[in-house]
């Protein structure tokens, strides 16, 4: 059994999804975001980062959006190549770059105030080298599924895997937010990660874990904020 603890449009959507995908059974709590309960002392004995998500396996606290997603990959053998497969190695380097540098940038982008303080002047001049850096890495994903050599939809097939997952939600979120600035780009300009979440966001997993977080469709190519009815995303 896991328990996920979770806010709306959080990265916990993406472990979401996942056990979804999965098919596994899973409890959730929600994080009150608007409490700033992710800082809690309680929380933070699961996750000291006070960071979302996080998910319970086996009675263990796991934090880490990836290292959750790969943890539920292994022990159910799906949502990612296994290890010695020919494909295992590009899943983890694709992982691994979305974890410490797209998901990284995100936060610059959301959370500058994090980074470099309230001065607006500094936040902006933040923000736009960031969206600079995202778009280059946009682009070095679009080279990637244009030049796959899989026939499917996905980076290694006809089925997702942690991966496209991970970066259909990083296409969701350059779309929204910061809700206060400029977008760093758009995932229309990079036409085959496009057309991968197209097809993705069709899938009856992300549906239901969508309508959890109270967010409706089209999820990923048109995206629209939470409804606020399962509680505060930021
Ligand atoms: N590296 C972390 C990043 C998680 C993260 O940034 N979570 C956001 C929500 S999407 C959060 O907790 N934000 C609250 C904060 O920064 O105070 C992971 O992959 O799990």
């Amino acid at each position: 059994m896991y328990t996920l603890h979770f806010a709306p449009d959080n990265a916990s959507l993406i472990v979401r999804i996942a056990l979804e995908e999965i098919g596994a059974p899973f409890d959730t709590v929600l994080v009150d975001r608007s409490a700033r309960e992710q800082q809690s002392a309680a929380y933070r004995k699961l996750n000291p980062s006070g960071l979302i998500p996080v998910c319970i396996i086996d009675g263990a606290p796991v934090f880490e959006t990836a290292a959750i997603c790969l943890t539920l990959a292994e022990r159910h053998g799906m949502l990612a190549p296994p290890p010695g497969d020919a494909n295992r190695s590009g899943l983890l380097k694709w992982l691994f770059f979305l974890s410490n540098t797209m998901h990284s940038d995100l936060r610059l982008m959301f959370y500058p105030d994090q980074y470099v303080g309230e001065d607006p002047t500094q936040q902006s001049t933040l923000r736009q080298v960031t969206s600079a850096r995202l778009r280059r890495n946009f682009a070095i994903f679009e080279d990637a599924y244009r030049n796959k050599d899989s026939a499917g939809p996905y980076l290694f097939g006809e089925d997702p895997t942690v991966v496209d997952i991970y970066l259909g939600l990083t296409c969701r979120w350059v779309q929204l937010y910061p809700s206060n600035a400029e977008k760093a780009l758009d995932p229309r300009d990079y036409p085959s990660v496009f057309a991968m979440i197209s097809t993705l966001e069709t899938r009856p997993a992300l549906a239901r874990s969508f309508a959890a977080d109270g967010i409706a469709a089209p999820y990923l190519t048109a995206p629209t904020p939470p409804d606020g009815s399962v509680g505060s995303a930021t």
